[in-house]
């Protein structure tokens, strides 16, 4: 039986991809954090939590010996660093921890594995925000990377270190520059969740305005549970690449949450401009979104869309789903959520 070893299994891509292994034969060693509260609602969500062939392990991707520790225990066939503080938004209030998770966390790893068994692959979790300020369109594997934020610059030390390993030592060091990849099971600090979560609010009456940031942002948003496909692919491969995955699809901000209210059948007509920007449901005039600063970033990644060619080519891999899709499915969840909280009491502070 095969063994993965996936860091950041209580997150949203950790869940899915665990659910993906499993059902590859593979046993999956999953890490978590010790905290005062752990979390594993997700893999609950997805029925992983209790499964067999999953083992949960404390980690920290900050404790080097830890790192040593862990691949030499499990010995796995492959690692998948999925752990990171990955909310863009965070780290310019904590780009140092920032940059030691994200970015020193990874290197961490790698040393373990080119001191314990250089033989182990390894997956690092690369992303679009490394091309930041837009030097060309669609962003592909080739483009000049200019991070806006220090989760970027965080995350392009890691790149680079992955490629630095392959080359050096001959690791099978994989990157996938995944795009925006949103799904039910996403943090409600992202900006999609963060508005489905609110619309089925607002359609239930426990929440009665959506405040938002930058409303031009456009991002190229897909289907997490399709995405974990690749990275699983990009370890089958015969030698070690970077690949670009997304959709090829771009929209702002402001079309998601049109596109959330319309999946509860409120149409949203956009008024003023900037901060002033409100939305309000044409059926009766009421405002629904407004523009609050606090949520705007020192600086923006304005534009991603990527060219996913790559690994069309080569991993056989297309997108499926589409944003109207993703978006209902998000909404429906956040509703039925809503619901179930509503009905047991319970109107703030809950996890999912
Ligand atoms: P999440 O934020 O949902 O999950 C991050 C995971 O990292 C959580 O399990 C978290 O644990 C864990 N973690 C954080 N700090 C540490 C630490 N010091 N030691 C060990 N574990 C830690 O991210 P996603 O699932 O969305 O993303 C997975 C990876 O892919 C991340 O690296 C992200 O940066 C990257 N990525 C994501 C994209 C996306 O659109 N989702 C796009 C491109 C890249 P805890 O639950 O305890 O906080
Ligand atoms: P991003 O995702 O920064 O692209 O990083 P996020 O959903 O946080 O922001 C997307 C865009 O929306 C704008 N925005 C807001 N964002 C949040 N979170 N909250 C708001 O209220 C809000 N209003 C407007 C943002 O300014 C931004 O332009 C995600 C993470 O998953 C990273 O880990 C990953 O690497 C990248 O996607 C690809």
């Amino acid at each position: 039986m095969k063994k993965a070893l996936i860091t950041g299994v209580t997150g949203q891509d950790g869940a899915y991809l665990t659910k993906l292994l499993i059902s590859e034969g593979y046993k999956v060693f999953g890490t978590f954090r010790r905290n005062s509260s752990v979390n594993f609602w997700r893999l609950q969500e997805l029925g992983m939590h209790n499964h067999p062939n999953l083992k949960l392990v404390e980690f920290d991707l900050t404790d080097q010996a830890n790192c040593i520790h862990l691949i030499s225990e499990i010995q796995p066939d492959e690692v998948y660093n999925l752990a990171a503080q990955s909310f863009v938004g965070v780290s310019f209030k904590q780009p140092l921890t920032t940059a030691s998770v994200t970015g020193i966390g990874a290197l961490h790893l790698l040393e373990a594995i080119r001191i314990v068994n250089p033989k182990i692959k390894f997956y690092q979790a690369s992303t679009s925000e490394m091309f930041g300020k837009v030097h060309e369109i669609p962003q592909k594997e080739t483009t000049f990377f200019h991070p806006r934020s220090p989760y970027g610059v965080a995350k392009l030390f890691a790149h680079w270190a992955t490629i630095n390993y392959r080359e050096s030592y001959d690791i099978f060091g994989v990157c996938g520059i995944l795009f925006n990849h949103e799904s039910p099971l996403r943090g409600k600090e992202f900006v999609t969740r963060k508005i489905t979560d609110a619309v089925a609010g607002i359609k239930l009456g426990t929440a009665d305005i959506l405040e938002l940031g930058n409303l031009d942002a456009k991002r190229d948003w897909g289907y997490a549970e399709e995405y974990v496909e690749c990275m699983y692919r990009m370890m089958q491969q015969e030698t070690p690449d970077t690949f670009v995955i997304a959709t090829n699809r771009t929209e702002t901000v402001r079309d998601f949450v049109t596109m959330a209210f319309k999946a509860i059948d409120i149409n949203i007509a956009w008024e003023g401009t900037g901060e002033n920007e409100i939305g309000i449901n044409k059926a009766n005039g009421e405002t629904l979104v407004k523009v609050n600063p606090e949520f705007y970033r020192p600086a923006e990644v304005e534009l991603l869309i990527g060219d996913p060619s790559k690994a069309k080519t080569m991993l056989g891999w297309a997108p499926k789903t589409t944003l109207e899709e993703l978006c209902k499915m998000m909404v429906e969840k956040d509703i039925e959520r809503n619901e179930k909280a509503i009905n047991a009491g319970i109107t703030a502070g809950t996890s999912f």
